[in-house]
């Protein structure tokens, strides 16, 4: 298994975006699939605040495969793209349940605005960074607790609690772009209305690391795919 690489893979500083009407724009979908050997879930070592973090068993979330061998959780975007449709920031949230973020990872676009969440009765520290830097850290001492504002810096981003529960990990991806997605428990993705043109398309996996596979977007021609990691 490879080590996570590739924080670099998404860009930390804006690229120029020019957002307007697209003219011919097409489906690019598929399914990632991971066709190694899956290992056996392993349990999480909860060492604090076991009465309501341990009150149930807690598994690694790093590699979830489907149907089909299909890889849920892997970033999918078009790189280097400069201009299609508008960007659609809108809400997102990030919960602190049962001692888990929930969700593990997701995708949005700048603008967007986040709501993080603590749903348990003890003390998270949701800690969001850059490779470089911090983008947020809220103290959540209350039950029901939720802190919104809005992301507006484009970025892979690391989630972990700082108030010593260290087995909590998430991530966040932000584009500046509007052509991005994570793939479903089966694997599957879908880039809506995508100009004509050749691109890049990039993955991005925290376990299995980066990959990528060119795409020439013929006018109104929904394009499907398979990507395999090994
Ligand atoms: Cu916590």
């Amino acid at each position: 298994m490879l080590l996570a690489v590739g924080l670099a893979v998404l860009p930390a500083a804006a690229l120029a975006y020019t957002p307007g009407a697209v003219t011919g724009g097409a489906t690019v979908r598929g399914v990632v699939k991971f066709t190694g050997a899956v290992p056996a879930p392993v349990k999480l070592d909860i060492v604090k605040d076991n009465e309501v973090c341990g009150a149930e068993p807690k598994y690694d979330e790093s590699l979830q495969v489907g149907a089909g061998q299909g890889l849920a959780n892997v970033v999918v975007f078009i790189d280097k793209i400069d201009k299609g449709k508008p960007l659609a920031p809108g809400k997102a949230e990030l919960d602190n349940h049962k001692c888990r973020f929930v969700p593990h990872l997701q995708a949005f676009s700048v603008g967007t605005e986040l709501a993080v969440k603590n749903s348990d009765g003890v003390l998270h520290n949701t800690h969001i960074r850059l490779p470089n830097s911090d983008v947020f850290n809220y103290a959540l001492p209350e039950k029901g607790q939720v802190i919104k504002k809005k992301v507006s810096r484009a970025g892979l981003m690391k989630v972990g609690c700082d108030a010593g529960h260290v087995w909590m990990g998430a991530w966040i991806a932000v584009f500046d772009h509007p052509y991005f997605a994570v793939t479903d428990k089966d694997g599957k993705f879908s880039l809506a209305d995508v100009p004509p043109g050749q691109y890049n398309l990039m993955f991005w996996h925290e376990k299995l690391g980066k990959g990528s596979q060119k795409v020439t977007v013929q006018p109104g021609a929904a394009q499907d795919l398979t990507h395999v990691y090994k």
